[in-house]
């Protein structure tokens, strides 16, 4: 019996069942899968003809069997109004993945609506308004009238700057290009909102200014670099539970010495000694362990520094590497600038560095060895650097990035084999917007802005402050405060009067309310103060394209129809369109309704053709139809060409490819150039697509590393080093709060959460595990404060107070703990500080508070395991 699934036996998938192309709508990684239907009134049968997998499934089948699924992997839902059976299966034709799943990504099917098995019976199916003092459901017309009548009065009022937004930028899940473009035409292209944040950020800018102002685009390398690599980097990430495929399938087989081959073959010239890893993170992770148990502790160096002290260490690294003369120097002067000064600027010793970051001096040189010294032959090393959260989220954002990509480009790592300055990312991307440069650079810290009673009406689309923001517990009060303050008003209104209702809500708003209209496919914790609510579809449900965290686009086809009647964010944000023009000609103002024309979109194919076919680099050659046609491994971006067709002018190429096939890819010749001579791939073209109306048959030619040729994102091709000098903990009032406060709050994901379990708090498998946060606690620090396994804490300090429930491992160092991100049970951001860099990016990695017990174990708590994460070779 399948773990609390209710489910006894599985249907046999029929030959005949339909297949879609899906791509894991959940982390960066974006691994292949595929979904089966067919009518639920059949199911295949065992002999080979009768099932998908072509085999005879009355013999028992092998280990390794792809003729095979599981409970997590099933699930009844609507396709074209008629229940149907659904499998999602990990494809093992996907080159991202291999047949792998994640804990998380093998489990889409149950995550997906179905009214039959009862799963994820939280999704909204109608839209929803604030009536009678609760929210009850009405219809689009209904509410999207509200929502435009509030927004243009508003508008009239305060000018665009009263409309603030909250946007998801990414794709996958709740993104997309489509969406992204939806939403972006109608803030940035009708309008010019500048009080726009992201989703999971106070403010609308980019994680990683830094690298992109050296003219180096954070997703440069292609995941097989993981496998060539002779030295790998990670800096604050823990990819084993938080881009899980990647590290099982292209990082394991560099682990294990199995991708020598891989290395020999394509670069024959040089010396190939197993991988060496090095990580940079304050805490011991899983991700650590497995490095040690699959390439051998000797090869693995964890660097455990003092917290938010990562610009140091990159700062004697390069220190050190400059001084030994290991840099590349062919490499610096074609295709740099600034080395010199950032290396006088930036100049840190050895020691200096172990002072600060709690290193020893012997760990920074052996790193500094591990990065740069020549391979025997005085072959130069191919390092790759990858980093997240741990630096993203961590102190001192811009200079810290900025240090790192120094250290790669002083090495000569981007743009080549085995090397790349990679983020690992969260999410896929599926960014496409028009220009928000009005927005301005530093952009507006919406949060605070908020928080000081700014703004009249704010669009929510697909994230949760409540539990994602920083300094969480003051944004509640105040969001709470000023939204009831437009209920109140709303309730006080006489029956069907829409008139009086908005001019209930806008003296509200003028005695300091807020009027929130909430977009997205289940209630969420912030969606509880909101007065509309937007059903939305999500991936499978609608047709969406996005890109993974090699560039890697791909379509995921709908597969089945969205609960009741949500909609596509971009028909969504083209609805919002129809009806501001709508409300803005009725009040005669003809020339502002003029500008919200264009958004007569019927289908999601309608929004992606309008923005990124239209505008994007290389985007002419994608459409749905060939996107299809190239399957789950599509093609990298940016597009360059067309197999058979025509081919672009992009730069920065060098190393194409088309939907990479295994054993696709053949040498091709040696790029001259900045680079001398390195081997860059070229793929050649697979076998022949199936003909669709739209051209499918011609398959798109991608890039498969950026920068291969040298030349970068700047205006005359060169990167450019940059001055990146430490200055202690960098935002306001981090520097006291660690002095006065006992314990680090480090923080952080674990497998099998995704984000804020938004869809996860309907899940039993993880339920069950994460009733509530955990807080890994060292076993010491426990035992002073009187606590056992599973007993719940609060954490508190000035900023405001969470609880969660305590976790012990040995791995945890004594006053450092790690604290579940983002849960509904248990919001950790309420600790976080309001602190920020100058381009606004959230500190939340260096937050200290006290600890104490308030309960011992909940009854939710029994049975739960507090064993050992750490496993072991045998
Ligand atoms: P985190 O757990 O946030 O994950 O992916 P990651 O960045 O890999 O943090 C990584 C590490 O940063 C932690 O181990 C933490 O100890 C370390 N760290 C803390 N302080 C410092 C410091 O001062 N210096 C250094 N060097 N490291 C430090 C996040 C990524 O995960 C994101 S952004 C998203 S959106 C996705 N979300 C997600 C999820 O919700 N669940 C799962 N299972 N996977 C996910 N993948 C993605
Ligand atoms: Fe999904 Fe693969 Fe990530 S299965 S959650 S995309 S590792």
């Amino acid at each position: 019996m399948a773990y609390k699934r209710q489910i006894d036996r599985l249907p046999i998938i029929p030959a005949d069942a339909r297949e879609h192309n899906v791509v894991c709508h959940y982390c960066i990684v974006g691994c292949g899968y595929k979904a089966y239907t067919w009518d639920i009134d059949r199911q295949g049968t065992t002999d080979p003809a009768g099932n998908k997998f072509g085999v005879d499934l009355a013999e028992q089948q092998g280990a390794e069997t792809e003729a095979w699924y599981a409970p997590s992997m099933y699930n009844i839902v609507r396709q074209d109004g008629k229940d149907v059976h659904i499998v999602i299966k990990p494809d093992k034709e996907c080159i991202v993945n291999s047949g792998l799943g994640s804990i998380r990504g093998a489990r889409m099917a149950e995550m997906s609506y179905s009214p039959v098995r009862n799963t994820e019976q939280q999704r909204l199916t109608d839209p929803m308004v604030w009536r009678y003092g609760q929210m009850q459901p009405t219809g689009w017309e209904d509410a999207l009238d509200l929502v435009a009548r509030v927004t243009a009065a508003v508008i009239a009022e305060q000018g665009e700057d009263g409309l603030f937004v909250s946007a998801y930028d990414h794709g996958g899940a709740g993104g997309g290009y489509e969406n992204t473009w939806g939403t972006g035409k109608l803030y940035f292209g009708a309008m010019k909102v500048k009080n726009i944040r992201i989703h999971n950020r106070p403010a609308y800018n980019s994680e990683v200014h830094a690298t992109r102002d050296m003219g180096v685009g954070e997703l440069n390398n292609c995941y097989e670099d993981a496998e060539l690599a002779d030295t790998i980097v990670m800096v604050g990430a823990n990819s084993l539970e938080t881009q899980t495929n990647y590290f099982l399938n292209h990082w394991i087989p560099n682990l294990r010495g199995t991708s020598i081959d891989k290395k020999q073959a394509q670069m024959p010239n040089e010396p190939h000694e197993p991988v060496r890893v090095i990580v940079v993170d304050p805490r011991r992770t899983v991700t650590i362990n497995a490095c040690e148990v699959e390439a051998g502790k000797d090869r693995v160096m964890h660097l455990a520094i003092n917290s938010g002290t990562d610009l140091a260490l990159f700062n004697a690294w390069l220190t050190y590497i400059a001084e030994k003369g290991w840099v590349d120097k062919a490499f610096i002067d074609a295709a740099t600038k600034d080395f010199d000064k950032a290396v006088a600027g930036n100049r840190t010793s050895l020691e200096e560095a172990a002072r600060i970051t709690g290193l020893t001096v012997d760990q920074i040189r052996q790193s500094a060895e591990w990065i740069a010294q020549p391979k025997s032959g005085n072959a130069r090393r191919r390092t790759m650097f990858a980093y997240e959260k741990g630096l993203i989220w961590g102190n001192d954002n811009y200079r810290t990035n900025g240090a790192l990509v120094n250290v790669a480009l002083a090495t000569g790592n981007i743009g080549r084999p085995g090397g790349g300055c990679v983020r690992l990312g969260g999410h896929q991307e599926g960014y496409a917007r028009p220009s928000d440069a009005h927005v301005g650079r530093p952009a507006a810290y919406v949060d605070q802005l908020l928080i000081n009673g700014k703004g009249g009406v704010h669009h929510i689309w697909g994230c949760d402050h409540y539990k994602t923001t920083l300094n969480a517990l003051q944004f509640k009060q105040v969001y709470k405060k000023r939204t009831d303050l437009v209920k109140d008003a709303m309730s006080a209104v006489p029956w069907g009067d829409r008139p009086r209702m908005v001019a209930a809500i806008m003296d509200a708003v003028r005695k300091g309310g807020l009027f929130s209209v909430d977009v997205d496919i289940i209630p969420t914790q912030i969606g509880q103060a909101s007065h509309i609510w937007l059903p939305a579809a999500t991936s499978g449900e609608m047709n969406l394209t996005s890109m993974n965290g090699e560039r890697r686009m791909r379509l995921t086809e709908r597969y089945m129809d969205p609960p009741g009647r949500a909609m596509p964010d971009c028909l969504i944000a083209a609805r919002i369109a129809n009806n501001l023009e709508r409300v803005f000609r009725e009040s005669g103002k003809a020339d502002v309704a003029d500008r919200f024309k264009g958004f007569d979109w019927t289908t999601e194919e309608d929004a992606f053709m309008d923005g990124y076919h239209q505008h994007e680099k290389g985007g002419e050659f994608v459409t749905y139809a060939r996107l299809r046609a190239m399957g789950t491994n599509g093609f990298q971006e940016p597009a360059v060409g067309l197999e058979g067709g025509p081919v672009g002018t992009g730069s920065s190429t060098g190393g194409t490819t088309t939907g990479q096939q295994p054993g696709m890819v053949v040498q091709g010749p040696a790029i001259e150039g900045a680079r001398g001579k390195e081997p860059v791939q070229q793929a050649t073209a697979g076998s022949a697509a199936a003909p669709t109306p739209t051209g499918g048959s011609e398959r798109i030619i991608g890039t498969k590393r950026l920068y291969a040729d040298g030349k970068f994102n700047t205006k005359d091709g060169k990167a450019v080093f940059m001055e990146t000098q430490w200055r202690g903990l960098q935002a306001a009032g981090k520097q006291a709060e660690k002095d006065k406060f006992a314990f680090l709050i480090n923080n952080g994901r674990t497998n099998h959460v995704w984000q804020s379990a938004y869809l996860d708090q309907e899940n039993d498998l993880v339920m069950d595990r994460w009733p509530f946060p955990f807080i890994e606690m060292n076993p010491q620090d426990m035992t002073e404060l009187n606590l056992k396994p599973g007993d719940l804490v609060e954490v508190y300090n000035d900023n405001g107070s969470t609880q969660a429930m305590a976790y012990p491992t040995e791995r945890a160092r004594p006053k450092q703990t790690f604290m579940l991100f983002a849960y509904p049970m248990g919001v950790q951001g309420n600790v976080v500080s309001a602190g920020v860099n100058e381009f606004i990016i959230p500190n939340y990695k260096q937050t200290w508070g006290n600890i104490r017990k308030i309960a011992d174990a909940p009854e939710a708590v029994r049975g739960l395991s507090f064993k050992s994460k750490e496993y072991s070779a045998s």
